[in-house]
């Protein structure tokens, strides 16, 4: 039976803004796990700064809100500390594909087993709406009018370039599919990287969700190659699909890669905690 909804709340309210996509992912991510039986308890969500960031306080499980930018490394240094926990790196596409990009590669390469889930707003949010990669060019945005000078980049391209074990993309207007996507990531041994299109009326009025209902189309079957993998990923002006993309059952986790770690029953955490310091420090005398 499905762990009771209520044992993820915290007592306090949400304060996005009213149609903020956030919402449905919270409630997505919490019935994945309860679904999943994994108790908050057993769960670590590494946050980062942003409006998806103040849901930190909002969920009842283990959590840390880290510096912008590097929700992947804290999510990954918990998981290889102690393996017993189901890990989360919770993060905006700010956040993931401008400060954090090195870690999001490295992670994806690492193949550490954890969960990503990358809220994906199109914009600086909590700043008060500038543009990042995934923004339109030429669209005019609250905190950039002139729109921005860059150019735009591919999220899925990122993302497939260092050949990740599992990535899908959600909706957060879809919470049943959502849901499925992020236990289907649970689930994956290794590095699960979930692009979340996420609504933002603020600061991304433009993309309503009948905007985003024009456009994304569900795939049935993950592709088997790379090449094949970018074509389903790529947004266009009049296509998103969203779905399992691509999955690569073959590659080996980083722990299941350390031959010193692979077959220990004990986790780090507690080795640490048995270590006598002293010994260490005498050497320094
Ligand atoms: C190193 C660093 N750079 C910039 C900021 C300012 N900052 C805080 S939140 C934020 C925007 C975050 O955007 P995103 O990650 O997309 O999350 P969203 O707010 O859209 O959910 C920025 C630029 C910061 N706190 N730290
Ligand atoms: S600014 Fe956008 S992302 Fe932030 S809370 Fe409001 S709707 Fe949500
Ligand atoms: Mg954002």
């Amino acid at each position: 039976m499905a762990i009771d909804l209520n044992e993820y709340n915290s007592n306090l309210k949400p304060t996005w803004c009213p149609g903020c996509g956030n919402f449905l992912i919270h409630m997505s991510l919490k019935k994945a796990l309860s679904e999943l039986d994994i108790t908050p308890s057993q769960t670590y969500i590494a946050f980062d700064i942003g409006c998806n960031g103040n849901g930190a306080d909002k969920i009842n499980t283990y959590a840390f809100k880290g510096l912008h930018g590097r929700a992947i490394p804290l999510a990954a240094g918990l998981h290889l500390a102690n393996r017993k926990f189901t890990v989360i790196a919770d993060l905006g596409d700010g956040a993931c594909f401008h400060e954090g990009l090195d870690h999001l590669i490295h992670a994806i390469r690492s193949n550490y087993d954890i969960t990503i889930l990358i809220h994906n707003n199109q914009n600086f949010a909590l700043t008060t709406g500038q543009a990042t990669l995934t923004t339109d060019e030429e669209k005019p945005m609250y905190g950039l009018p002139d729109s921005k000078p860059e150019r735009t980049l591919e999220p899925s391209e990122i993302i497939l370039s260092p050949n990740p074990s599992f990535y899908a993309r959600g909706y957060s207007g879809d919470m049943q599919q959502l849901t499925e996507l992020i236990k289907a990531g649970i689930q994956n041994k290794g590095c699960s990287v979930i692009e979340i299109m996420q609504l933002c009326p603020t600061y991304n009025e433009e993309c309503t969700p009948q905007w985003f209902m024009q456009r994304i189309h569900k795939v049935e079957d993950s592709a088997n190659t790379l090449e094949e993998a970018r074509k389903i990923g790529t947004i266009t002006n009049e296509n998103i699909n969203t779905g399992i993309i691509y999955r690569n059952t073959e590659l080996e986790t980083y722990y299941e890669l350390q031959e010193n770690r692979k077959d220990s029953q004990s986790e780090l955490v507690d080795e640490v905690n048995q270590y006598d310091i002293q010994k260490l420090f005498d050497q320094f005398k």
